[in-house]
């Protein structure tokens, strides 16, 4: 592969495991705790609003506990590296937390959103949060609470059947680079699994670090399994030289 100079990069929750944020589909993972339709669907909020709040409060609050890992950190190097020589990197997270921030990476982009944001579905203003958030909680805005079992404000997260954030500014990067690279993700779930095949379709490098096959291994050009904290630090330093 020769040097690449502007790189994007899809995050999944496999980056985050070592710094201890459960993952979705693992033994025992979160979609095993709680059924996708029940919490993150926006026919399961409207169903049971204070189990919704409940899911994001306990993941907003592991928020406080936990640090970025050396993954994180590599790539928060790899931007400065990249920027220094005239290049670009773009990390694009399927995650809802903060590590990427948390360990200095700049523009990050949130496609499913992230846990310390809510937004207000009467009125839409959105606001930074990292508390609790009670089900009958009122729009800092508008005022506006809901009814009983009603609330008007929720996560600022994509949902199943929702539309991920900044698709056009996605593949706007995705056609000026010159590597995508996908990292801790079981390439499970769309439009993110899909971004890997329009790489491929525009030409681009592509390469797989995540801890074990994936559902999209066969569309890399290269895989390489491993942890995360281990792995991405070496291709880090392999890229930058
Ligand atoms: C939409 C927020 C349309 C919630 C999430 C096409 C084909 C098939 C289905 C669809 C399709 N198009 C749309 C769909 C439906 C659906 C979908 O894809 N369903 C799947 C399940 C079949 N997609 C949608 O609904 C999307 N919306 O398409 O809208 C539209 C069009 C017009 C107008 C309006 C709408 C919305 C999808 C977003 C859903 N929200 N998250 C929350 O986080 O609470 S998705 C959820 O899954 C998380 O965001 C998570 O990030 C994401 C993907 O999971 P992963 O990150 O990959 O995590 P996972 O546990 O699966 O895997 C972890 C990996 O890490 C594993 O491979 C493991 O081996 C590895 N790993 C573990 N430890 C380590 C490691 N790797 C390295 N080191 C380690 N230490």
């Amino acid at each position: 592969m020769s040097d690449p100079l502007h790189i994007v990069i899809l995050t999944g929750a496999g980056i985050s495991a070592e710094s201890g944020i459960e993952t979705f589909r693992s033994e025992g993972g979160l979609w095993e705790q709680y059924p996708i339709e029940q919490v993150a669907t926006p026919e399961g909020f409207a169903a049971d609003p204070a189990l919704v709040h409940h899911f994001y409060n306990m993941r907003r609050a592991a928020l406080k506990v936990v640090e970025p890992n050396a993954a994180h950190l590599a790539l928060a190097e790899l931007q400065t590296g990249l920027e220094a020589r005239g290049g670009s990197l773009t990390i694009i997270t399927q995650n809802v937390d903060d590590l990427h921030s948390q360990a200095g990476a700049r523009g990050v982009i949130h496609m499913h959103g992230i846990l310390t944001s809510l937004f207000c579905s009467a009125c839409d203003h959105r606001f930074d949060w990292v508390d609790d958030v009670a089900h009958d909680m009122p729009c800092p805005a508008c005022q506006t609470t809901g009814g009983p079992n009603k609330s008007v404000v929720r996560p600022d997260i994509v949902w199943f059947g929702e539309m991920p954030y900044e698709m056009d500014v996605i593949e706007a990067r995705l056609r000026a680079c010159d590597m995508f690279v996908s990292i801790g993700t079981s390439g499970a779930v769309y439009p993110a699994a899909g971004l890997v095949q329009m790489a491929g379709q525009l030409g681009k490098q592509t390469l797989e670090l995540n801890l074990e096959k994936s559902q999209g291994s066969h569309f890399f050009d290269e895989s390489r399994l491993g942890e995360a904290g281990t792995i991405v630090p070496k291709w880090v330093t392999e890229v930058l030289g």
